[in-house]
């Protein structure tokens, strides 16, 4: 399945190999989004297809639901399996508490929804992503498109008082549209380029109307597995 790949396919592969270790016959598997978190997918469906290896997955996107039937990993909505083992998925940036930066897909909403309601979260992710401090990727946060330019000036105006560099936010568009996530929302990317404080930054945020989720995600990953272009593979 890996054939020949480049140093960073190959890290990401390696990776999602590491971590499908995990998954065990008759788990609740959530599979995140991403290029990566495809690769922990194809792994998976190999392992199904060829292993027989039971599981139930439940889909953190459309386009991930969509590979999952691909190659066979058999998937349900959360509400049919209401509490998941285990979630493996993707990042912007993690630190050194194991906090990350997500979104960057436009998947962050229903990731976080997927991954709290998990015994375990597994992120997967090459060394580039690793940071002293979470935010020189800019983080994204969902909002309603109802009002979304007051919502915007609001997360503006908030961010003076917070412990971060940059306090500018931008509407991330697809073509000539506002990129839409699967809840139909649009997304706004705050480049902040240093998170001083993510708990609090990330509770003030989700206090604002208009704000649906933001991309911080504290204390919620267990594990890092860290894929090397070399092939080797790192556990935190
Ligand atoms: C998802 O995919 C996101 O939360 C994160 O933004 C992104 C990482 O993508 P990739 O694995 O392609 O770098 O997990």
């Amino acid at each position: 399945m890996s054939g020949t790949l480049s140093p960073i396919d190959k890290a990401k592969f390696v990776a999602a190999k590491r971590a499908v270790d995990y998954v065990e016959d008759g788990m609740k598997v959530g599979l995140g989004t991403g290029s990566t978190a495809a690769w922990m997918v194809k792994c998976l469906g190999e392992m199904v297809r060829n292993d027989g290896l039971k599981i139930t997955g439940v889909a953190t996107s459309t386009r991930t639901a969509e590979l999952a039937r691909q190659v066979g990993v058999p998937i349900v909505t959360l509400d049919e399996a209401k509490w998941l083992d285990l979630t493996i998925d993707g990042a912007d940036e993690y630190d050194h508490n194991l906090n990350l930066i997500k979104g960057g897909g436009a998947a962050l909403l229903q990731e976080k929804i997927v991954a709290t309601a998990s015994d375990q979260m597994i992120v997967i992710a090459d060394l580039s992503k690793q940071v002293e401090a979470l935010g020189a990727f800019p983080l994204p946060i969902e909002v309603i498109p109802f009002g979304w330019q007051t919502t915007k000036a609001l997360v503006e105006e908030t961010l003076v008082n917070l412990d971060v560099l940059g306090r500018t936010a931008s509407l991330r568009m697809n073509g000539d549209a506002p990129c839409r996530t699967d809840e139909n929302n649009y997304i706004l990317d705050l480049h902040l380029r240093r998170i001083g404080n993510p708990r609090q930054l990330s509770l003030v945020l989700n206090q604002i109307p208009g704000v649906v989720e933001n991309g911080l995600f504290i204390d919620i990953c267990d594990v890092v597995v860290i894929g090397n272009g070399d092939g080797s593979v790192e556990v935190r």
